[in-house]
């Protein structure tokens, strides 16, 4: 055996030294390790300020945890221990808080949280827009004796609910416009139905809301139905010049509003006495 040889096989013996070596310590943690305590998830919420109904102050109950992560159930979430959070609509919210040890272990939390305005009243509106900001209103196609006629577009806004706006041969694609004068954050609307001809009465249609009047946001939209006990009743009207009003949730200030008229109840023309938009509700 020469040197060479010598150090090629010493080196070898070595290395699967260090390998046994090796192997054995890891089989030694390996039975030294021990389960940590499993985690678990709990918490508290609150409103801290009765003004402002939408923030809410979220503290932890958790116990054997290294990661903690809140999930408020409208796309944000935290990593922080007692956060405080503030939606910016009003709804149900699935939070949910999810905690994990450094072994892997989650457990989690959920609940349904509830966002309402306590001075919210369903039976009220705020004022017209129309009225009290002024603009002006356009339609696709106008009345074919002008905006100012009898039965013209203008009879829309005029706050009287006589008298109506007319479009012979509807066909689907009716759009009404008001450009304000300046941008107003609306969270109501109001339709009045006209004098005769239910057939005539608005069955689909979309609200939305424009900053520079290219690009629009839907922020409501209605299916009308006969029947009582369908979530489209409340949009159908059961008489006549009968004023209704829904509310929607909005926080953007809209410089142009246009209601989509898609559909009526069969008639060739379509016809509605009276549209607002509103604030959502009354100055206190
Ligand atoms: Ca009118």
């Amino acid at each position: 055996m020469n040197m060479k040889t010598f150090f090629k096989i010493s080196s070898a013996i070595v290395l699967v030294a260090m390998l046994s070596v090796g192997c054995k310590k890891e089989k030694e943690v390996a039975v030294v390790e021990v389960d940590e305590p499993k985690p678990t998830a709990g918490f508290t919420v609150e409103v801290p300020d009765t003004i402002e109904y939408k923030g809410f102050q979220f503290k932890s109950l958790s116990t054997n945890y290294k990661e903690i992560l809140w999930q408020f159930g409208d796309d944000s979430t935290s990593t922080e221990e007692s956060p405080y959070h503030k939606y910016v609509f009003d709804g149900d919210y699935r939070v949910n808080l999810t905690v994990r040890n450094s072994q892997g272990y989650t457990a989690s939390r959920e609940v349904i949280l509830k966002v309402n305005d306590p001075n919210f009243d369903p039976r009220k509106i705020g004022p017209n827009y129309f009225k009290t900001v002024g603009g002006k209103l356009t339609v696709s196609r106008d009345n074919q004796g002008g905006p100012e006629s009898g039965e013209g577009s203008l009879k829309l806004i005029d706050e009287n609910s006589d008298t109506k706006f007319l479009q012979s041969g509807f066909a689907g694609d009716l759009v009404i416009k008001f450009e304000l004068d300046s941008a107003v954050i609306a969270g109501a609307y109001s339709l009045t139905s006209a004098n005769d001809a239910d057939d005539r009465d608005p069955k689909v249609w979309t609200v939305q809301g424009s900053e520079d009047g290219i690009k629009w946001i839907t922020l409501a939209s209605a299916t009308a139905s006969d029947d009582p006990n369908s979530s489209g009743y409340k949009y159908k009207f059961t008489a006549r010049r009968q004023r209704k009003f829904w509310h929607f949730n909005n926080n953007v200030a809209f410089k142009f509003y246009r209601i989509n008229i898609k559909s009526n109840f069969g008639s060739r023309d379509f016809q509605m006495a009276e549209w607002s938009m509103n604030q959502k509700q009354p100055d206190k």
